[in-house]
Formats: structure tokens, sequence, C-alpha cells
């Protein structure tokens, strides 16, 4: 079988679903692969951080892996971005990229795309992927694709394959179905065993998830656990949208001083902490406001579980869960479960000037009468904002942070879910990759498109007030709508708010935008109290 059918087999039984991408010359003959193979369908955006966050996001809603195809060099190096915020989130993405050929490897010459030696790409992404293969050799070009796709699978975390443009064609073997790497299958119960007996030993033991029980398929699992456990489930910062729809939803999401006081009570004078795929990030857990002793909770994530110092290694969060689901019993706790107050709805339709908090209300009220949309938010105060609006599946990038995921990741997410996506941007961030807005019209996707248009960095002067140089201009983001092929509203006043997002809902055919101005310095309650955390954090860190 030539190489890059039999990759794309591989890509799609290892869990690919599509395929985003922007070729180049050295890709050309892949693209071309893949366009005739029709094995995936491929969908091309503008700009390459875009194909990047748009994987991602579609990844994190169907579950499988997603695949990102660039050129080398130029296209390759766009996309480094992304990809580290794939790593650092753990979304399985697999980056294809093509390569000068072999011969051309061998010219002497410099190749265009090159930066300093050719293998300064490969060198770049060995940082932020898990595993790499350069496909050069036709007789190991099996077992490296089903290597690499393997190692993405289980540690869930990109991966980097590069293919030189004459390997396209190349004949190569059969690509073998791996299968999981060995467990250690008595380290696992032995996890189990310890892990319920210290919960069962507490008296107020918490459950927290993050984003690796949605990476690994068992967001079900884990509440069918939690259930019969009969013990309190909260996400963290990152995981907000997790288990939104299942059939127990969490009680809320665990942000420290910024979040509500009931959970953060909840979570800081628990005994016995267990954080199930949970990211060890700063904006999960620096703004405590009691200090939680992580020596003293229980960790399993990256295929380890830590209990204090004690450490199972190997042990994938999957076969921890179904071990502990095995052996559980109710824990016989009735615990005092907080009441927190619930999210904002009926937003008085008058002509107030939009805040932050308003927008959330709007959308939980469009959400009660219409039914929920997936959502995708961007780093910013929609970010924040996003944490009053009912709970409802989000991709966000809640520990990367990185501006520009919010609308490539939406699309993303309605090539992932076939639904129409709720997009929440910043204009800082629109700035960035919001054109990608264009693409919709090619592929029938029609989003909505919340801009947050304080004409400012906002989140920055929040922690910098007098700083002019986060200060923007005033975009008009609504007339760019319609070159792009959407409808574009502007809203100044909460009535033109909630008749906008109803005008969205019956607008089908094409992406709406709603920009909705706002005046600087009104920000998220969330983010408010999440700047005076990290400012007392600071300040206290400097005092000694
Ligand atoms: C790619 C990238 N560049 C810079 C930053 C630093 N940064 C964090 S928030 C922010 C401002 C965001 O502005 P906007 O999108 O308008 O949202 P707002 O803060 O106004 O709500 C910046 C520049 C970042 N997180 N990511
Ligand atoms: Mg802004």
């Amino acid at each position: 079988m030539r190489l890059a059918e039999a990759l794309l087999q591989a890509l799609r039984r290892a869990g690919a679903r599509e395929i985003f991408g922007i070729p180049g010359d050295f890709a050309l003959p892949l693209f071309d692969a893949i366009e005739r193979s029709g094995e995936l369908p491929l969908y091309t955006l503008s700009h390459e951080p875009a194909v990047g966050f748009a994987a991602d996001a579609a990844t994190r809603f169907h579950g499988g892996i997603g695949v990102a195809a660039i050129t080398y060099g130029a296209g390759a190096f766009n996309l480094v971005n992304p990809i580290a915020g794939a790593y650092a989130e753990r979304t399985p993405v697999v980056v294809l990229s093509g390569a000068p050929s072999r011969s051309e490897r061998s010219s002497g010459l410099l190749v265009h795309h090159q930066a300093r030696s050719l293998d300064s790409q490969l060198n770049v992404y060995r940082e932020i992927t898990c595993d790499q293969a350069v496909l050069d050799d036709p007789a190991g070009a099996a077992g490296e694709i089903a290597r690499v796709l393997r190692t993405c699978r289980e540690r869930s975390q990109p991966v980097y394959i590069e293919i030189p443009r004459d390997m396209v064609t190349a004949d190569i073997g059969p690509v073998p179905v791996l299968p999981p790497s060995p467990v250690d299958v008595d380290a696992v119960e032995a996890a189990a065993v310890e892990i319920l007996e210290r919960l069962r030993a507490a008296s107020s033991p918490v459950l927290m998830v993050d984003a690796e029980i949605r990476r690994y398929g068992i967001e079900e699992a884990v509440a069918g656990l939690a259930q019969r456990l009969g013990i309190p489930v909260v996400t963290t910062f990152m995981g907000r949208g997790l288990l939104a729809e299942s059939a127990n939803p969490p009680l809320g999401t665990y942000i420290g001083v910024a979040g509500q006081p009931e959970i953060t009570e909840l979570v800081e004078s628990s005994d016995a902490l267990l954080l199930l795929g949970v990211i060890l990030s700063d904006t999960n857990f620096s703004i405590s406001l009691r200090q939680i002793d992580l020596r003293q909770t229980i960790i399993a994530a990256e295929r380890q579980v830590r209990l204090g110092f004690h450490v199972y290694p190997d042990v994938p969060l999957a076969d921890l869960v179904i071990a502990m689901a095995a052996k559980a019993r109710p824990l016989g706790i009735s615990p005092d479960l907080p009441d927190p107050p619930p999210p904002p709805y009926d937003l008085p339709a008058d002509d107030a000037s939009v805040s932050p908090n308003d927008i959330a209300t709007a959308i939980n009220d469009m959400m009660r009468s219409h039914g929920s949309l997936p959502m995708a938010s961007d780093m910013g105060d929609c970010l924040f904002t996003a944490m009053d609006i009912d709970q409802q599946a989000l991709a966000a990038p809640g520990y990367y942070a990185g501006m520009g995921f919010g609308v490539p990741a939406g699309l993303g997410v309605q090539v992932a879910t076939g639904e129409r996506p709720l997009i929440l941007v910043g204009d800082g961030a629109f700035a960035m990759t919001g054109w990608e807005l264009g693409n919709c019209r090619r592929y029938g996707w029609d989003p909505i498109v919340i801009v947050f248009n304080n004409a400012s960095w906002e989140m920055l002067r929040a922690f910098q007030p007098d700083a002019g140089y986060n200060d923007l201009d005033d975009w008009p983001f609504h007339e760019l709508a319609g070159p792009l092929g959407g409808l574009g509203i502007r809203v100044r006043t909460r009535r033109e708010l909630a008749e906008a997002l109803e005008l969205a809902v019956a607008t089908r055919d094409r992406f709406v935008l709603i920009d909705v101005v706002m005046e600087r310095g009104s920000m998220s309650d969330t983010l408010s109290r999440f700047v005076q955390g990290f400012g007392r954090r600071r300040a206290a860190a400097e005092s000694g």
C-alpha cells in the first residue's frame, strides 16, 4: 500500500474523524492523497494557528484524535503555539508535516522554509509533542506510524509525523494495530484499594475532575463512580463543562477566591480531595483562599497515582476508574452539601449598558428558551464570564491561556458535533483569528459569535490598571461580518443584546456575529475576584 493511504487508514482506525490543514509545496502530494482517498474529510482554514486550534477543539468534543496537516517550515512553525497548548492541555493531535524529499535533503542547497538545519522543525516539535516519527524509510514506516499513534492515544498529547514529499507514494507494509502498552494490573488494583480506603476513612471527601476524564472517554464512568460512592463532584477551572450533560452534573467549578464561596469552602476543607485527571496548574490552584496541600491530596493523572509521597507509576486513568468502580461501595457519609447560588437568568430588557455578567445572563435565557449549544471560548474576560453560564460542554484554553483559540475552536466544535456552536471571544483575541469566520460559507458552518468588545486588552488592564498600552481602537466587527458571509449586529444595551440573540437563533444559514460594545473597565465578577486573589497571593509571596 502507498504510504499516504496506509497512514490515513491508520489515523482513522486510531480515532481521527477529520483533518484541518493548509497545504504548501512540500505537502501537496500529501494533500492530494488526502483528497483523493476520501478517508477523512479535509477542512482548510486561513492561518495555521487556526488549524491547530480547530483540530484541538474538535478532538475535545469527539474524543478521538485530531489531525493538523501543514507544510514544512513556514507552515509548521506557525502551528507551534496551538500544538504547545494541546500538549499542555492534553489533547491528542497528530501533526502531519510535509517535508523536503530525500534527494532535496542531500543536494547541499539550503531548502526554502528551512530555519537553521533541516531538522530544526523536528527539534522544536520534540519539545511539544510526546512522540515523533520521520517517515524516510519505507521499511520502518508502518511500525513508526503504529507506535506514534499509540503514544498519542495513551498519553493524550500531540505527536509529530514528518513525511518527505517523495515518500507519499512509497510502498509500505500494513500498519499494525499495536496492543496497549503493558499495564501492571496489580498496581492498578492496589492503587484503587488504597484510594478507596483513604476516602472511606475521611469525613469530607471531594472528587475534583479535569480534562483527562474527557480525553480518555471516561466521563460517564467517573459520574457513575461518584454516584456509587456518594461523593460530591466539582470541576477545575480548566475542566469547566465536564459532565455538564450527565444526570448528576457537578456541584460547580473550583476557582479558589474567584469562585462561589460554597464550592471553595467544600474543596478547601476536604480531608480527602481526589483529583482525577487534573492538571496541577496555577489557573486551577494558585488562587486558593486557603492553601491546598497537594501532598495531602490524592492525584490520578498522567498515568500515575500519587497519595502523599506514595507513587504508583503506569496506572492509566481509565483502568483505575474501572478498578475503583468494581470495588466501590457507598462511603456512608452524608455530606452537608452546599447549595451554590443558581446561575443568573432573566436579563432585564432595558436600556442599561451591557456588562460581561449580562452576557452570561442573556445566554442562559437564550439556551433555556431554545436549547443548549456547545461552546468554545477564548482567553479573556469571556472565559471568566462563561463560569456564570449554566454548565454546558465547553472547549477553552483554561490553563495554557493562549489567545486566538475561540473562533477556530468553535469551527472545530461545529465539525465534531454537527451542531451550531456558541463562540465567546474578546475583541483582542478576535483580531488574532476572527477572520477564520470567512471560511464558514464554504463549509456551511453557522456559529453564533459573541465579541466582548471593550476596545481593550481588559484582562491585562485588570492586572496593570494604569497602563496605556492596553487600550485598543474601536473596531466595527459587526461591519466585517457581511463581507465575510455572515450577519453582524452591534449592540450596546441589554434590550439590544437579548433581541440580537433571538435574531441569531432564528438565522440559520450563516454565522451571526454579535458585537457587544462595553465600557472599558467593565469586568465580570469572577475576573475581578480572580485578579484580586492573584494580587493578594503575589503580595503574600513578596513579603516572604
Ligand atoms: C497569544 C497570546 N498573546 C498574549 C496573551 C496575553 N494576554 C492575556 S489576556 C490578553 C488581553 C485579551 O484581550 P481581549 O481578547 O480583548 O479580552 P479582554 O481581556 O478584553 O476580555 C492578553 C494580550 C495571551 N494570553 N495569548
Ligand atoms: Mg477586549
